[in-house]
């Protein structure tokens, strides 16, 4: 088994000798973001619930992962997501007006309501355009990461993906690749025990994921998920590593889906609620909390402030994407063709009378 990486236990206890050379302002700004994903997380599945959105994909649980590995990317680098990375979208840039907008498809969505929830895009955050089908996110990564050295611009990208898409023939296809041509890439598998209802022990015959990077010629890490530092040296030392020609690794972030695979499915009917309960003792945010204490840099106080501000941004946002329309159904037919053929020109005119008479 390859060994776990981790900075702070449990209980917050550290090793100065461990700990990330982060200042305190750093520090707190992961925990904000931490607290702020899953403001929005819960936010999210309560207007789900009162069917304001369609849907919704909590991260709770997942938030040291997300923020611990996009925290040391450069602006120039690009995120290739999963569904599950709001936390990351947020830290790297795209505001939650831009988040709350997509949720609801509205006129201010950057995707014109074209897309399910939750999967934001913004090209300004270099974040590319999330895609639902499993696993077929790890080649973009791999495509973009190989420009990169091949340009020779020190550009990193990193390509999320859960334990389930390392089934799909994408993820191998993506790693071979990645090895032999040593792309600028970071693979960050959050492995959250689940695959929907398909536990990991049922998913491959090797009892981890990091191993697999070695058949492909690269480093394969594992990492606390649950410990944000642990996942930041990790990840730092990863995109340095791929942004000076070093090649992939491959990081396996061992965390939990505390929360439905989305706000379609119910859990309770495949899995333990016992089990849940063992993971929730090892929440990533209540973690990070206590190490943030141990150093004496979080109080009552500021918690509260924290939290506040957290929920006042997800709330703004909210009262702003419900003041918005919808997307002009006119806006169907831009943004296929640089130039709009004839043949689209005539549909969308067609389709513009029809809309008039009707
Ligand atoms: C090619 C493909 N097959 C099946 C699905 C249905 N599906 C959506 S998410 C998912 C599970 C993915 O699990 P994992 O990769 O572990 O990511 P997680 O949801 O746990 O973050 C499946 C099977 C899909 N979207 N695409
Ligand atoms: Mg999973």
């Amino acid at each position: 088994m390859t060994k776990l990486l981790r900075v702070v236990s449990p209980d917050g206890k550290y090793k100065e000798k461990d700990e990330p050379p982060l200042s305190e302002e750093e520090l707190l700004k992961m925990y904000r973001y931490m607290m702020l994903t899953r403001a929005l997380d819960t936010r999210g599945m309560a207007l789900q619930r009162q069917g304001r959105i369609g849907f919704y994909v909590p991260s709770s649980g997942e938030e040291a992962v997300q923020i611990g590995s996009s925290f040391p990317l450069e602006p120039r680098d690009w995120i290739v997501p999963a569904y599950r990375e709001q936390g990351a979208a947020l830290l790297r840039g795209i505001p939650m007006a831009g988040i709350m907008a997509q949720l609801y498809g509205n006129e201010e969505d950057t995707a014109k309501g074209r897309q399910m929830p939750n999967h934001f895009t913004s090209r300004a955050a270099h974040f590319v355009p999330t895609s639902s089908p499993v696993g077929t996110q790890i080649p973009i990564a791999v495509g973009l990461g190989w420009a990169a050295r091949i340009r020779g611009d020190n550009v990193v990208a990193l390509g999320y993906f859960g334990d389930g898409a390392t089934s799909q023939g994408d993820f191998h296809a993506a790693m071979n690749f990645a090895g032999l041509f040593q792309a600028n890439t970071v693979f960050v598998c959050k492995n959250n025990q689940w695959a929907i209802s398909v536990p990991f022990g049922n998913q491959t015959g090797t009892n981890e994921v990091a191993i697999k990077a070695q058949a492909y010629g690269f480093e394969g890490v594992r990492v606390d998920g649950n410990d944000v530092l642990a996942v930041y040296q990790a990840s730092k030392e990863a995109i340095d590593k791929a942004r000076f020609g070093g090649g992939p690794t491959l990081i396996e972030a061992v965390t939990y889906r505390m929360g439905p695979h989305t706000s379609s499915d119910d859990p309770t009917r495949y899995r333990d609620e016992a089990e849940v309960e063992k993971w929730r003792k090892k929440d990533p945010i209540v973690r990070f909390q206590r190490y943030l204490k141990e150093k004496g840099i979080w109080n009552e106080e500021m918690e509260v402030e924290i939290r506040q501000e957290a929920e006042a941004q997800v709330e703004e946002a909210v009262v702003r994407a419900e003041k918005r329309g919808l997307p002009s159904p006119a806006t169907l037919f831009d943004d296929v063709y640089a130039e709009m053929p004839w043949h689209i020109k005539e549909a969308k005119e067609a389709f513009l009378e029809y809309l008039e008479k009707s």
